[in-house]
């Protein structure tokens, strides 16, 4: 083997070169793979009649490396490495396996032939990072694939593997074997003419304008919001004229792309997913897990056991009678029957896990062999440290012991327990068993091998875990607290439920703050304004519209009536009318809210509170709140998170903002000392984020 670059090598065997890529994890086109692949086949094409690439590891080329992006790019650049492979002196055949993604199905592409492996997941991804292919997918891949087959993959992002890569004339066939046997057999073959070989630039690719306005106008109706599906489709549509020409078109698009504020949203958002994964304790060796416990069959606890159920694990769920039990049962035999439906999970398998993995009990002792127990019961700390005296007294030694809480002190419920070393917050999301996000609560005595068996367990159940402190309402309910008071605000002053709703909406969250309220219920806001009315500071302003909405039993989605009238989801006029009468109480006239100044306030808001949790060490980084609201509360991917939203906005607009509002309400609306320092010496989150790793 030579090297061409750190990452690429070749070799020659007989009349045939092979290239090989080797850049773990996923074999990124770094700059050095990009110079490899060229400095290689330079070597190569004087040397041989034919040339095998293949990538070691478990991927062909996972894309461009997205760590790039928004930096100078090094020479040469994808693009430049696409035409070499093409216009290489001899043909070039790639073998595909794994990740094939992006820019590594685009060179893939510029290659004669394609065969591919079983592990191939191929895909043009690339829209999910707010850009288009930019190394000649929108050109190479209709001349391929065809115009809609390129449309669909380069609008959804979605992965296909190695069949439907063959059915839809991506590879030209399917083998088996090691990655370089396969490229040796492979060129051997073509230069026996037993493989056919072509350059993909000269396939005529015919202009097919309906297709392209049926995607055109889809998107328009579905993802207006969204700046580079709208540009993939423009891309493609140069695929029919010249090729020079349409590779020039691709890459100004391309480049409009990378220029977008939502490219740098969503890279980092990829990036927040990834990064959650490095905390403190990662180090410590997490407890086996095969057996969880539940208390309590209601939607949080039976969604819980539906998600271990769903990994595989055994459950045994508590309940208090046969009654509940039978309720439990039916709800996660739903969950399941739903999975099913949604191809998450075959029929045998539901059934098995209903046969043979749940088990359903009224008597703590049958925890006795639950290497974790789950406590999903009422939010009620009496009741809850009622639950952990009895998890102390039945399950066994070493068994970690979870709540499910979502407000309440994880340190004050541990006390319950002589162990509080096993005692940790999993906060699961509902409906538990598809929501991606869990927050893990670390109290004050939580072990470090106990932090790192929750994070192990989020792994097997496919969520996205993020390290929380203890705090009422940890990351995400604490923030959604304060912000829910400022949806009030304007509701108070001169806005109505329906406008503050849809002018979040127009910001990208799929739901306002009052339709999320009355899907989650009301009743539980109100439950938890009526513990901590005791604790409210005198200068809070108290805004009593909801609490007038639910004397009404008006709870939202569940009792028919909310901030809005069910099933047609039309404004309930008699809380329009609640909210006249509480402004006539405070002597408000009404103002009105254009709705940048709503989604400015709700926004402010949003990251006043999250800057807070930082300063209290309840979050790590600021990436980790970006996450949480990302992943658990529907926030636009494409806006990055909260802190990242700040960033782009700039720290000191946003301290501009509140300080302009505390005019207003100078105690809700204080501007949090790091925001300050941060605005006053031009640092930034991103900053942060780096610093800590
Ligand atoms: C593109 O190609 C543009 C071109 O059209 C035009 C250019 C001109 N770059 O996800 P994992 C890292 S756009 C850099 O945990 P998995 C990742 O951060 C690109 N790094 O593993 C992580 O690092 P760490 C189009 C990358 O098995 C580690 O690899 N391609 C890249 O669950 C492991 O990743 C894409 O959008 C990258 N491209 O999933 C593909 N990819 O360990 C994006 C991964 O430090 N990637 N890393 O946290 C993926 O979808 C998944 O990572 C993949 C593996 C399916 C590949």
């Amino acid at each position: 083997m030579t090297a061409a670059s750190d990452t690429v090598s070749y070799e020659i065997v007989g009349d045939v070169g092979l290239i090989c890529l080797e850049n773990p994890p996923v074999n990124a086109a770094s700059a050095s793979l990009r110079a490899g692949i060229v400095a290689a086949l330079q070597a190569l094409e004087i040397e041989v009649s034919a040339i095998g690439i293949y990538g070691a590891g478990r991927a062909f080329i996972a894309g461009a490396d997205i760590k790039e992006f928004g930096q100078p790019q090094a020479d040469p650049i994808l693009p430049e490495v696409c035409l070499a492979v093409e216009n290489c002196a001899v043909p070039v055949v790639a073998i595909v396996h794994g990740p094939t993604l992006g820019g590594g199905l685009e060179v893939a592409m510029s290659c004669h032939a394609r065969i591919a492996l079983p592990s191939l997941r191929a895909g043009l991804p690339e829209v999910l990072l707010g850009i288009i292919p930019g190394a000649g997918g929108t050109q190479r891949g209709p001349r391929l694939m065809g115009v809609r087959n390129t449309l669909d993959l380069a609008t959804t992002g979605r992965h296909v593997k190695a069949d439907e890569a063959l059915a839809l004339g991506l590879v030209d066939r399917l083998d088996e074997g090691a990655p370089r046997d396969v490229a040796l057999r492979a060129a051997q073959e073509v230069i026996a003419g037993r493989l056919a070989t072509r350059r993909t630039a000269e396939i005529i690719v015919k202009a097919d304008r309906t297709v392209l306005n049926e995607f055109a106008s889809a998107l328009r109706a579905k993802q207006a919001h969204l700046f580079s599906p709208h540009k993939a489709v423009e891309a493609v549509a140069f695929a029919s004229g010249d090729f020079a020409h349409g590779m020039q078109r691709e890459r100004e698009i391309f480049q409009e792309c990378i220029q977008s504020p939502q490219r740098a949203g969503l890279i980092h958002a990829f990036f927040a997913e990834r990064a959650v994964g490095k905390y403190p304790e990662m180090g410590a060796t997490p407890r086996e897990v095969a057996e969880v416990g539940v208390v309590g069959g209601g939607t949080m606890g039976a969604g819980i056991a539906t998600a271990c159920l769903l990994a595989g694990l055994k459950v045994v769920l508590l309940e208090m009678n046969v009654d509940a039990l039978d309720r439990a049962r039916a709800t996660i035999t739903g969950n399941l029957d739903g999975a099913v439906k949604r191809g998450k999970m075959s029929a045998e398998a539901r059934d098995a896990a209903l046969g043979e993995l749940l088990k359903l009990s009224t008597k703590y002792p049958d925890f006795s062999a639950c290497d974790m127990i789950i406590e999903a019961v009422f939010e009620d700390m009496t009741v809850k440290k009622q639950v952990f005296r009895n998890l102390n007294l039945h399950a066994k030694p070493g068994a970690i012991l979870a709540t499910n809480t979502s407000y309440l002190d994880v340190d004050e419920v541990a006390k319950a327990t002589a162990r509080p070393e096993s005692v940790i917050g999993l906060h699961f999301f509902s409906p538990a068993h598809v929501m991606k996000l869990l927050e893990i609560v670390v109290g004050a005595h939580t072990a470090p091998e106990v932090v790192a068996t929750g994070f192990a367990l989020a792994k097997k159940l496919r969520k996205i875990a993020v390290r929380a402190g203890v705090c009422d309402g940890f990351i995400g309910n604490r923030i959604l607290n304060h912000y829910r008071k400022v949806a009030d605000y304007l509701i108070m002053d001169g806005a109505s439920p329906a406008q503050v709703d849809a002018a979040v909406r127009g910001f990208g969250f799929a739901m306002g703050p009052f339709q999320v309220m009355d899907l989650a219920g009301l009743d539980i806001g109100w439950a938890t304004r009526k513990r901590l009315a005791p604790t409210r500071p005198a200068e809070e302003r108290y805004v009593e519209i909801a609490d007038r909405v639910c004397e009404n039993g008006w709870f939202g989605r569940k009792a028919g009536r909310g901030y809005y009238d069910y099933p047609d989801g039309t404004p309930n006029a008699d809380v329009l009318q609640i909210i006249e009468t509480e402004r006539a109480k405070a002597g408000i006239t009404p103002c009105d809210f254009s709705d940048q100044e709503i989604v400015e306030r709700y926004m402010t808001a949003m990251v006043c509170e999250a800057v807070r949790i930082l300063e209290d060490g309840i979050a790590q980084r600021p990436i980790d709140i970006d996450a949480v609201q990302l992943f658990g509360y529907g926030f636009p991917r494409h806006h990055g998170g909260p802190l990242h939203y700040a960033d782009s906005i700039g720290l000191a607009e946003i301290v501009a903002r509140a300080e302009r509002y505390a005019s207003e309400d100078a105690h809700y609306w204080q501007v949090p000392r790091l925001l300050r320092e941060l605005a006053d010496t031009g640092g930034s989150f991103a900053e942060l984020n780096q610093a800590a790793g």
